[in-house]
């Protein structure tokens, strides 16, 4: 129980919800597409990968719904448009590398992994499990296109600027994208790692933010201010792009720039809102991780039939 609501923030787990919902398998934008055959391809595959991971979030009794809604349009748009890796070259060294450093919406990646075609959507419903390879939080030991294991914050960005070191020292021209909570700025590991990305100006690193401005319990500005974030980055030597973070074209235009013509890494700041586009969770800090009723889960789905 929550002793500030009096509410159940998580329930019992619901076995019988996990056979719902199977995933189709999208792969990446089709060869040859136009910018908005490419546009609706990813809209699409984000819009079955949030019916899919409300689903899960709710068959485990467990999961972080808000931050998982927020940073899906990001995770599909490198997945399945921007990033040089698939199915069939995921052990290839020269693939590009995704981390996603805010391990908590481990639902949004394997639901995403899925719909590319990494994992068998049928995986899905053990999310949870024990013995599953599908964890709370993502385990590179178990699941091959996951190039860290993340949960503890502050970590993924500067394993990231290590492979976007090593990749240089290869001569490579693969490139690393790592995705953070904006809550997660907060750590001073990361402000290391930007520090090191910047003086060594690594423009094969591209660091996204999820700017959705709430963190576990709070504001972000009300914990421990980032503002002003661009000016900060671009004073550690970066590149940045402002962007709405669940536009696909913006987040599409950003990412052909890595690497960058100045030859400085990437940041995009993703602006985007926890729990979007539902009514009911958009932009409340109760999301965080609130499973679902299976009222809200029916509700939610309606609503992404519209959108
Ligand atoms: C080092 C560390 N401290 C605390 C936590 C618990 N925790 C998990 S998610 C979270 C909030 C993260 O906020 P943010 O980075 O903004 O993520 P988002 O809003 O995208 O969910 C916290 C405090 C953790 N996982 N790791
Ligand atoms: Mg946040």
């Amino acid at each position: 129980m929550n002793v500030e609501t009096d509410e159940d923030l998580v329930p019992a787990v619901d076995s019988a919800a996990h056979a719902v919902g199977d995933l189709p398998v999208m792969g990446r934008i089709p060869a040859g597409a136009s910018r908005d055959d490419a546009v609706a391809h990813l809209r699409e595959a984000a819009r079955l990968v949030r019916r899919r991971d409300i689903q899960m979030v709710r068959a485990a009794g467990l999961g972080h719904i808000g931050g998982e809604f927020s940073v899906i349009d990001t995770l599909v748009t490198l997945y399945l448009g921007v990033a040089n890796i698939s199915p069939e070259t995921v052990a290839d060294p020269e693939r590009d590398r995704i981390v996603l450093s805010k391990g908590h919406a481990a639902a949004a990646l394997y639901t995403t992994l899925a719909i590319a075609g990494f994992i068998p959507p049928q995986e899905l419903s053990t999310f949870m499990q024990p013995q599953a390879m599908l964890n709370g939080h993502p385990a590179r030991t178990k699941i091959d296109a996951v190039e860290a294991s993340t949960g503890p914050l502050g970590h993924g960005l500067p394993i990231a600027v290590g492979m976007a070191f090593a990749g240089r020292l290869d001569g490579s021209s693969r490139r690393t994208f790592v995705v953070t909570g904006d809550g997660e700025m907060q750590e001073g590991s990361n402000w290391e790692a930007l520090m090191t990305a910047g003086n060594h100006r690594l423009s094969n690193l591209c660091v996204v933010i999820d700017r959705n401005r709430l963190q576990q319990g709070a504001r972000v500005e009300d914990t421990n201010d980032l503002e002003p974030l661009t000016d900060k980055l671009r004073a550690f030597g970066f590149e940045v792009h402002d962007v709405d973070g669940h536009d696909h074209g913006a987040l599409l235009d950003a990412f052909a720039q890595v690497p960058s013509a100045s030859g400085k890494p990437t940041a995009v700041v993703a602006h985007t809102l926890k729990g979007h586009p539902i009514s009911f969770m958009s932009n409340n800090v109760a999301w965080h991780h609130k499973v679902p009723t299976q009222e809200q889960v029916e509700l939610a789905l309606t609503e992404l039939e519209k959108s």
